[in-house]
C-alpha cells in the first residue's frame, strides 16, 4: 500500500547515494515531493516496482534506475528548469559524464567506504545506524549490530566494488577520481564547463557530499579539492529544500569541508 497520498513519492534510503540522486533532480526542479524511507528489510513488499531504490511515483506511475528518473522529470516537467539540454552533441556528452559517475566515482566510493577493518566496520555501522534512525519502524538491534556483514553479503554492494579500480589501493583510486573529477569539469563553473547545472552535477553532488556528512571515514578526497569545494558551494543552493537531502538527524558534519 502506498505510504502517502502526495502527487510526486520518492522512496530512498537516506544512506543511498543512487536516492540522493533522484532527491536532487527533485530539489532542483523545485517540485513539490515527499520522501519515504524505506525499511530495507520490507523493501520487496513496499516498492512498487523493482527491489532497490530510489523508486519515483508521479501519480499513478512508478519508475526506477536513478539516471532515468532524471530523464523522465525532464519529459514530465519541461517547464521546470531541464536537467539535460536538447542539443544531441551536449545532451551525449553530459550522459557520458553521468555514466563515468555509475561506472567509477560509485563504485570505488563504494570501496573506499569499505577499506581498512576498523575504518570499515565504524563507516558500515554509522551507515547502519544513519539508516535506523531514517527508515520506516526502524531496524532490530541485531541488524544494527550486523550491518557490516549485511551490507558486505549484498550483491548490489558486492557488484559495486567488484567494477571499482582494483588494481590500485582504494585511496590511490580516489585520488584518481578527483583527477578524473576536475577533467570532466573543465574551466566549470559546472560539469563540461556549463553555465548552468546539469544532469551530472546532481548524480556526483551526493557522492562528494553525502558520506562526508554521514560522518564517515576516509570519503573527503574529493571534497578536501578547493575547486571541487567550489562546486559544491555553488550547488548547494539548488538542492537546498524540502524535504532536505539528508535528515537533519543524520548530520555528523557540516555542509562544507572544514579542514
Ligand atoms: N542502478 C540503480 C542502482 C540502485 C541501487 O543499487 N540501490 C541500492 C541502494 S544504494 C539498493 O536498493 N539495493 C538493494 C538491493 O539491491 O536489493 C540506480 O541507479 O538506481
Amino acid at each position: 500500500m502506498r505510504p502517502t497520498t502526495a502527487q510526486i513519492l520518492l522512496y530512498a534510503y537516506a544512506t543511498s547515494p543512487f536516492a540522493a540522486k533522484a532527491h536532487c533532480y527533485l530539489l532542483y526542479k523545485r517540485l513539490t515531493f515527499e520522501v519515504y524511507y524505506v525499511n530495507p528489510m520490507q523493501a520487496r513488499d513496499v516498492l512498487p516496482v523493482g527491489h532497490q531504490v530510489p523508486v519515483l511515483t508521479v501519480g499513478s506511475e512508478s519508475r526506477n534506475e536513478s539516471s532515468d528518473i532524471g530523464i523522465w522529470l525532464d519529459e514530465l516537467y519541461p517547464n521546470k528548469p531541464m536537467l539535460l539540454p536538447e542539443e544531441p552533441k551536449a545532451r551525449q556528452r553530459l550522459l557520458d559524464i553521468d555514466q563515468w559517475i555509475s561506472d567509477r566515482l560509485i563504485p570505488n566510493t563504494i570501496r573506499a567506504i569499505g577499506d581498512g577493518r576498523v575504518q570499515g566496520l565504524l563507516n558500515s555501522w554509522r551507515m547502519g545506524n544513519g539508516m535506523h534512525r531514517s527508515c520506516d519502524g526502524g531496524l532490530p538491534l541485531a541488524a544494527r549490530i550486523m550491518w557490516p556483514v549485511v551490507l558486505k553479503k549484498q550483491r548490489f554492494i558486492r557488484k559495486l566494488v567488484a567494477a571499482a579500480d582494483l588494481s590500485r589501493p582504494p585511496a590511490e583510486a580516489m585520488e584518481l577520481m578527483r583527477e578524473e573529477f576536475l577533467q570532466r569539469l573543465g574551466d566549470g563553473p559546472f560539469l563540461d564547463s556549463r553555465a548552468e547545472p546539469s544532469l551530472p552535477d546532481f548524480s556526483a553532488f551526493p557522492l562528494v557530499t553525502h558520506f562526508y556528512r554521514l560522518g564517515l571515514a576516509g570519503v573527503d578526497t574529493l571534497v578536501r579539492d578547493p575547486v571541487i569545494r567550489d562546486w559544491v558551494a555553488r550547488l548547494q543552493p539548488h538542492v537546498t529544500g524540502e524535504p532536505p537531502l539528508l535528515p537533519e538527524a543524520l548530520h555528523r558534519r557540516a555542509v562544507f569541508y572544514q579542514a
